[in-house]
């Protein structure tokens, strides 16, 4: 069976930073805010979330920060991919501690892994933890392009829960979501959140969820109450802003977008930069909601 805990919207989650590290106390409002707006659940510690600018104990504050804030209210998914095997089966004994629902990886970062090293990658996560393991696929980071045979093999590995899937190959999504109706799929591409519905996607994770949370629902709820048009005019509304962000950087560009919404989140870490006047402005005129 499905576990609807794990379907439906889940923003991957932003972190604020300060002169000591993690900013709990806005990394709190932030996830505050999401579940007041209706989210089903958070995606915390991925790329979102500056995973590779944190130290694996910031990364830790930060869940344990999230689990205290909202995680009796919502679905928590950690992301544990790091550089190192070991640094993610640390990750993710943390998480199992903490009480999230599930761990989720990319494979180690940097080198472009073959088949069977993925595999032996997740073999390893799934054996080191009793939560369902979802299994990232980004081919566009990672630079491994994995077939539709290879990933039913890798979602067959027992305990693996599902897929996150950010690919516009939607035949692809389609074929392994019929080949495993009990695991979930979350589509990547917010810019294609309507899409990977359509193609039987149980959710999204997406980073300018942060931003726009509630545009984000109605495309996931018009889309659940089988009316594709309306969901296409939100979608269209989300696109909006997806492609501005797009232009600028998206993640300094949704830290501003929630500063002018009222929540001072800080800057990213270096090397991301500060906005140029110019980008500030045309983000200013955006309707976000
Ligand atoms: O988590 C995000 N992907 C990455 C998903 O960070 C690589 C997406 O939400 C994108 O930021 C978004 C903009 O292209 O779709």
């Amino acid at each position: 069976m499905k576990d609807k805990a794990l379907c439906g919207i889940m923003p991957a989650l932003m972190t604020a930073f300060n002169e000591n590290g993690v900013d709990t106390a806005r990394v709190a409002a932030l996830t505050k805010y999401l579940a007041d707006a209706g989210v089903h659940g958070l995606y915390v510690g991925g790329s979102s979330g500056e995973m590779i600018l944190m130290t694996e104990d910031e990364r830790k504050t930060l869940l344990e920060t999230v689990m205290d804030s909202v995680g009796d209210r919502l679905t928590v998914i950690a992301h544990v991919g790091t550089t190192s095997t070991a640094g993610s089966l640390e990750l993710a004994r943390h998480a199992e501690k903490c009480g999230a629902k599930a761990v989720s990886s990319v494979t180690p970062l940097y080198y472009k892994y073959g088949f069977r090293e993925v595999k032996h990658y997740y073999e390893r996560l799934a054996a080191e933890t009793s939560l369902p393991v979802i299994i990232y696929n980004i081919p566009v980071l990672t630079g491994t392009t994995l077939s539709t045979d290879q990933l039913a093999e890798i979602l067959s590995i027992p305990n693996v829960g599902g897929m996150k899937f950010t690919s516009s190959d939607f035949f692809q999504l389609e074929r392994i979501r019929s080949a495993f109706p009990d695991k979930v799929f979350y589509n990547g591409s917010d810019e294609m959140l309507l899409s990977g519905l359509a193609a039987g996607a149980d959710g999204g994770i997406g980073s300018t969820y942060n931003v726009q949370p509630r545009t984000i629902l109605a495309v996931y709820n018009a889309y659940m109450a089988n009316d594709a048009h309306g969901a296409l005019a939100y979608q269209a509304k989300a696109n909006q802003v997806i492609a501005e962000v797009l232009k600028y950087g998206v993640l300094p560009s949704c830290k501003l977008l929630l500063k002018l919404n009222g929540l001072d989140y800080g800057e990213c870490r270096e090397p991301f930069m500060p906005l140029s006047p110019e980008a500030e402005k045309a983000l200013a005129a955006l309707k976000v909601e």
